[in-house]
């Protein structure tokens, strides 16, 4: 098939979902068009079968606001056009459904049939989706995508009720590579690699996200601080966002900012995170949790919120440990507890790798979207 794939490049979920699956597609034998306004950032720009197209979006004295909407729908159409793509999957509703509406019309106009894909990931739905400002359109562009899919049954469930969406929605989970997100053998090579971040008998908390205010970022600043009270431990943050700064500041104020190290935005996450001892991901809310995903594909249990479809991904007490949402306390007992009884965390440890291998491997998810694809285009 010939894929075109619409996404966010910068850092974050939705982006990183998209750029994985052009990627397994094309390792598949399939032909990924990117189509966004710069290169994704998980895409090295060699990766075979894999083209990248930019969109221009030209600025004009009167634009106080660049239309990039209209800018990628007309570049998605002359894309489908000129290597005649089969299909579009668009990730994040906004503004992305709505530019593949406008040029699957452009198209037809030409003769030209070119179905899309949307797949909702989660603020699309459940912040920004309801804005009043964007609700009627995200909801018309929902309402005539060729085919819907969701990453949670959580978001599906939302998006039928607050969208008061009348058509089916498939749910296909996150994903992750678990040839490639593996854990480090423990011994010399994993305490070798550890020495980079922490002594040998300092734990290593994680934590993985785009630093938006949802991520509650403060919180886990909070929640070191309550752990290395107890164990010798390092704080680890691996990306970037608005919340930095807090974050900053509140590690110098708990004066901890020897011990909590800012690493920003790292492309090859999957060669930190078997370094932890526990990923930390108190977010206000999550559609999924990709980060506690590819984590637990590398044996690192987390210690999360009890929110949105996060309970479709760890099963509290088994392969992570869940609290209501600003609950520092007992998310701190809890990782302590975990830390203080290796045996507990090793089951841990184990039972999460278990479920990515069952569940959640790239192996088992993408061809669900090549099935899905099939589906739509039959259907068309
Ligand atoms: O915050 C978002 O909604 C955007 C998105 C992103 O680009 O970071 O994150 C969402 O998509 C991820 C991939 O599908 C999910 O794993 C995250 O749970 C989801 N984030 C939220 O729901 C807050």
């Amino acid at each position: 098939m010939r894929i075109g794939i619409t996404c966010y490049p910068t850092y974050g979920g939705s982006g990183v979902v998209a750029t994985e699956l052009g990627i397994e597609l094309a390792a598949r034998g399939h032909e990924v068009h990117f189509i966004s306004y710069s290169q994704p950032f998980r895409l090295s720009g060699r990766d075979n079968g894999i083209l990248y197209h930019e969109v221009p979006v030209s600025s004009y004295p009167l634009f106080e606001f660049p239309p990039y909407d209209l800018a990628l729908a007309s570049r998605m159409a002359e894309v489908a056009e000129f290597y005649k793509l089969d299909l579009l999957h668009v990730h994040y509703a906004i503004p992305h459904s709505v530019s593949a509406l406008l040029a699957r019309q452009m198209l037809a106009a030409r003769g030209i049939r070119l179905p899309f894909v949307t797949t909702l990931h989660g603020t699309d739905i459940t912040l920004v989706g309801l804005d009043r400002g964007y609700l009627p359109i995200t909801r018309y562009a929902i309402q005539k995508s060729d085919g819907v899919t969701s990453i949670s049954n959580y978001l599906k469930e939302k998006t039928l009720e607050d969208f008061e969406i009348t058509r089916p929605i498939e749910v296909i989970p996150n994903f992750v590579n678990c040839d490639e997100y593996v854990p480090i053998k423990d011994g010399v090579a994993r305490a070798k690699a550890r020495l980079r971040l922490a002594k040998p008998d300092e734990a290593i908390l994680m934590h993985l996200s785009n630093f938006r205010p949802v991520k509650r970022v403060v919180d886990v600043v909070k929640i070191f601080a309550g752990v290395v009270r107890e164990v010798p431990a390092q704080l680890v943050l691996v990306g970037d966002g608005p919340d930095r700064s807090a974050a900053e500041w509140l590690a110098h104020d708990l004066q901890i900012n020897d011990k909590v190290h800012f690493m920003g935005k790292q492309e090859r996450v999957n060669e930190l995170l078997p370094l932890a001892d526990l990923m930390v991901m108190p977010s206000e809310l999550e559609s999924f949790g990709l980060a506690a995903l590819e984590a637990m594909a590398c044996k690192v249990p987390s210690i999360a919120t009890r929110v949105g479809g996060v309970t479709e991904l760890i099963d509290d007490g088994v392969t992570g440990l869940l609290y209501p949402v600003g609950n520092v306390e007992d998310m701190v007992a809890g990782a302590v507890g975990l830390l203080k009884d290796r045996d507990r965390l090793e089951a841990m440890r184990d039972a999460g790798r278990k479920t990515a291998q069952k569940r959640f491997c790239s192996s088992l998810v993408v061809p669900q979207y090549v099935k899905y694809y099939e589906q739509v285009l039959g259907a068309n």
